[in-house]
């Protein structure tokens, strides 16, 4: 993973130290999964981007609605999948950018509890399971809203307008979507709140201080992600993994596990449970979470390519966690090669040994501060008193620890 950190957007105008307390559950929780689930998966003919780019006319795209059934939706199996990962929070779509509800939404038609034959509200009975595991229910919202007819949008159609020429109309749809998030707050509480498309307008126009205020005055200890233009508590980077490592300890990778973030029948390129575990371990070694995505299918089931990857991920965690959950950032990088954390009171760092120990390992590239150093891998674990000054590793990317021989096979081994 390489490229720019954090998108170009507003940066928070919220101060990290006013909610540092509130953030401390996301900070140690390192692992979510991401569930992207909507009218987009029944025909596999894209995202709302396809009627956005004009692949396909808006019309067309809508007509999945009628193939939206949802007959295998089953939350307590997704909520025990999703605590079989590991997972300490899962984030799920109430509204994508086509704009239809995946709730029971009062403040229009479009929701599949009223336009799909699923005639049901995904949100409720999922928050239900998942907070009977004791794990955080994240409520992702689309500020954009391509299908409503007071939302200004790139479909330059000729119901669109631009807001500079007709306020009234804008304020009409800055009502709505604002009553949506009204009704979700108070329906179903959510301890986290992950916003989507606020690219397409300013903080202003989005009211995003007034926005936050609608979420904070029903729940002052939910959290926001940094995609409510200017006025959210993380940053959540997409796909891409930190160049430089950020300053505070809490961020957030959203990744997809495939091509798409919402299933389509042609997903290819499934990330192995190996990528995903390297990738997950990267992004806790630099003070980050991984929000990992899955796309279930239009009846609600969910790939097993998916499930694999989640099971797996859950092993691993079993065996690994000490290592990850609760911990704070390791070496960073610059002082270090491979990927470390330390417990929080910094007197344990964990090593991440990728690949087959060669020969003699000599941990290398530390200062004799850290009073014992544990190496993780395949489960096992190895407390090693750290000594004197030691020199700088020589070859990027490999971890070197000072083990007996005869530790060697049986400590430290391939992820
Ligand atoms: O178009 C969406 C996409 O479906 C997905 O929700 C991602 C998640 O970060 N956000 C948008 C693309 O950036």
């Amino acid at each position: 993973f390489s490229g720019a950190f954090f998108s170009a957007k507003a940066q928070s105008k919220i101060d990290p130290n006013t909610i540092k307390d509130k953030m401390q559950w996301f900070a140690d929780a390192k692992l979510g999964i991401f569930i992207h689930t909507g009218i987009y998966s029944v025909n596999g003919i894209g995202e709302s981007w396809s009627f956005h780019n004009k692949e396909i006319s808006h019309a067309d795209y809508m007509k999945q609605l009628k193939g939206f059934t949802l007959k295998n939706y089953d939350p307590a199996y997704w909520a025990d999948l999703i605590k079989e990962s590991g997972a300490r929070y899962s984030v799920i779509t109430t509204k994508h950018h086509d704009g239809v509800a995946l709730y029971d939404t009062k403040m229009n038609n479009l929701s599949s509890v009223k336009a799909t034959p699923a005639k049901r509200d995904i949100i409720k009975p999922f928050f239900e399971e998942l907070r009977k595991r004791d794990i955080k229910c994240g409520a992702y919202f689309s500020l954009i809203d391509w299908t409503h007819s007071d939302y200004p949008g790139f479909l330059k159609d000729s119901s669109r307008y631009e807001i500079k020429n007709d306020y009234g109309r804008w304020n009409k749809f800055r009502n709505f979507f604002q009553g949506q998030i009204k009704e979700i707050s108070t329906k179903y509480n959510p301890d986290l709140w992950w916003f989507d498309g606020d690219w397409e307008h300013s903080a202003e126009e989005w009211e995003s201080q007034k926005t936050r205020q609608i979420m904070l005055s029903r729940n002052p200890a939910t959290i926001i992600n940094g995609r409510l233009q200017g006025y959210g508590d993380y940053d959540t980077p997409e796909q891409n993994f930190p160049v430089n490592r950020p300053t505070f300890n809490w961020w957030e990778l959203c990744m997809t596990i495939n091509d798409n973030w919402g299933f389509q029948p042609n997903d290819q390129n499934w990330k192995t449970p190996y990528e995903v575990i390297t990738i997950f371990v990267d992004a806790v070694a630099n003070g980050g979470n991984l929000l990992l995505d899955i796309g279930p299918k239009e009846d609600g089931s969910i790939p097993e390519q998916a499930v694999t990857v989640l099971k797996e991920l859950g092993a691993w965690n079993k065996r690994n966690g000490e290592a990850i959950f609760n911990t704070v950032a390791g070496i960073d990088k610059g002082h270090f090669y491979g990927p470390t954390t330390l417990s929080k009171d910094s007197t344990t760092l964990y090593l991440f040994v990728h690949g087959k120990a060669t020969g003699p390992l000599m941990l290398k590239g530390l200062d004799n501060k850290i009073e014992s150093i544990t190496a993780v891998g395949s489960g096992a674990k190895l407390s090693h008193k750290v000594v004197g000054k030691i020199s700088w590793s020589p070859v990027p990317g490999l971890v070197y620890i000072d083990v007996p021989e005869t530790a060697l096979d049986k400590y430290v081994t391939v992820l």
